[in-house]
């Protein structure tokens, strides 16, 4: 069985215990792969390495460290097919996702942050005849780049790409439940003269090698992308040490949709919204406000376009959902469902798990779940489900359709749907999340800012926040 190595200082280890955990297919349920169980040995050893190579790649000029960045971007792009099919296996999602948007958005990711560098400016402050003032940004360090399971490759380049663009060196570590494209990474920095040190990748547990990565004093900052509990944990740890923190974490987003929309396209982009990557996007609207006089017309239509979602083996080419990630968490999901159930929700199609005929039988499968006639204080809409699961309310005003929104802890993202442009104004300010999408979903401008709001984060990532996340701000003052 294949053994997936950590990769520190340039070379491929195993890790310091010798022991290894078990790494799931999650369509078939079956173990395909090990995983290093890393622990704090395994940091040491990979921010020692980092903290070597600081040196050298912090001062490499910015176009040689740029051309390494787009040389890797390009491998990945060679190898597109082998990751995409790699990233289907490791995680359950579409294979047809993962050569549409994982692997390609992971690319783009180190080929933006690669260019972006080329493009900078500093600020120079006069004042008045007396002095001039000049601001430096230099790379802060050693930094470490935790990133979550749904979107493996994606999450992980997009920590990391500003990071090494900026000039810092990184330890990082991958979900323990989706190594396997970080790993096959790790082969392409070699393949790409990447130098050793400068990207170093431990696997493991959470709770032991990301905990000690949080913890160790060589590590200047963190950026980790995961649920809102562990960013907690990380926080408890870092921010005692002054460590610079970027924390992007869960969300319970609302879809708005305003009985003036484009209904056909309304339609559409949410079941995208609900179920794509079976709803294990952080981005995902799962609480759907409808306005009263389109409420029938909008559930029947998207009730007729969920039944018609193809689930099941996520290396066809027709799937639209594949398996979950987890027995636990396919457990999960199926007990939130219940607790739907309980509080009262009427479930209009799915609510069950599957198991599809043939390869995938074993396979943690659930189907899309709708669920209405809950109110939004119940737990099924407060708490992040993470999965193909979305419930809809109607509303009768703005007004109340902005408190609904407003009514979870989380402020990540929310979708608007209207055609009157004063409306939508109105409420994108109203709304409290960091990233409003009006008559879309996930488009992204990789040079926009991208982050939560109240438990849904600290900081945010994306163009010149990330960089600058990973860069110290100095200003030297000079009297004339
Ligand atoms: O995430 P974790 P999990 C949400 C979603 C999901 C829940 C839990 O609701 O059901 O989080 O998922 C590492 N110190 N999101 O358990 O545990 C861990 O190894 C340092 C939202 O997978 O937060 C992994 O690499 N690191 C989300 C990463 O943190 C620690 C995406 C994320 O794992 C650690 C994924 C610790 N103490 C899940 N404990 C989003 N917003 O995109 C764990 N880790």
């Amino acid at each position: 069985m294949e053994k997936i190595l950590n990769y520190i200082d340039g070379a491929f280890e195993a890790p310091c215990s010798d022991q290894y955990l078990d790494n799931y297919d999650p369509s078939i349920g079956k173990v395909y792969s090990l995983i290093p169980d890393s622990d704090e040995r395994d940091v040491n050893k990979a921010v020692d390495a980092a903290t070597r190579a600081f040196p050298a790649w912090s001062t490499l000029p910015a176009q040689e460290r740029s051309n390494i960045l787009q040389k890797l971007a390009d491998l990945i792009d060679r190898d597109l097919d082998k990751l995409a099919l790699a990233e289907s296996v490791d995680n359950g999602k579409p294979v047809s996702l993962a050569r549409r948007l994982d692997i390609p958005r992971a690319s783009a990711n180190i080929r933006f942050f690669a260019t972006a560098i080329l493009h900078t400016s500093t600020e120079t402050h006069i004042t008045d005849a007396e002095a001039i003032n000049y601001t430096t940004h230099a790379p802060i360090g050693v930094a470490g780049c935790i990133s979550p399971w749904n979107l493996p490759l994606y999450l992980f380049s997009w920590k990391i790409a500003p990071a090494l663009a900026a000039g810092c060196t990184v330890v990082g570590k991958p979900s323990e439940l989706t190594p396997m494209t970080a790993f096959l990474f790790s082969k392409l920095c070699v393949e790409a003269g990447l130098p050793k040190g400068v990207l170093n990748i431990v696997h493991g547990l959470g709770a032991k090698a990301g905990q000690a990565i949080a913890e160790h004093p060589g590590v200047a900052a963190i950026s980790f992308t995961g649920g809102t509990v562990t960013g907690k944990k990380i926080a408890a740890t870092a921010a005692p040490m002054f460590k610079k923190l970027s924390l992007e974490l869960g969300g319970k987003n609302p879809n708005i949709i305003f009985a003036d929309c484009d209904f056909e396209n309304a339609v559409a982009t949410s079941i995208q919204s609900s179920f794509a990557n079976q709803g294990e996007i952080c981005l995902c609207g799962s609480r759907i406000f409808v306005e009263r006089p389109l409420y029938e017309k909008f559930v029947e239509a998207f009730v007729k376009k969920t039944k018609a979602l193809v689930l099941g083996d996520p290396l066809l080419n027709e799937t639209n959902l594949g398996a979950l990630v987890s027995a636990a968490h396919k457990q999960k999901v199926m007990s939130y469902i219940q607790t739907a159930k309980q509080e009262g929700g009427k479930i209009l199609t799915g609510g069950n798990a599957v198991n599809p005929t043939g390869r995938c039988a074993e396979g943690y499968f659930i189907e899309p779940t709708i669920i209405t006639g809950l109110n939004e204080h119940c737990r099924t809409n407060q708490e992040e489900i993470f999965g193909p699961v979305v419930t809809i309310m109607p509303f009768d005003t703005e007004a109340e359709a902005i408190a609904l929104a407003n009514s979870t802890p989380y402020g990540l993202s929310a979708t608007l749907w209207t055609e009157n442009l004063k409306r939508a104004h109105r409420v994108s300010a109203a709304v409290k999340s960091g990233i409003l999408w009006v008559n879309c979903w996930l488009f992204r401008d990789l040079r926009t800012p991208f982050g939560g709001m109240k438990q849904s984060g600290v900081g945010r990532e994306g163009g010149w926040h990330a960089l600058k996340f990973f860069l110290e701000v100095k200003n030297i003052c000079i009297k004339l």
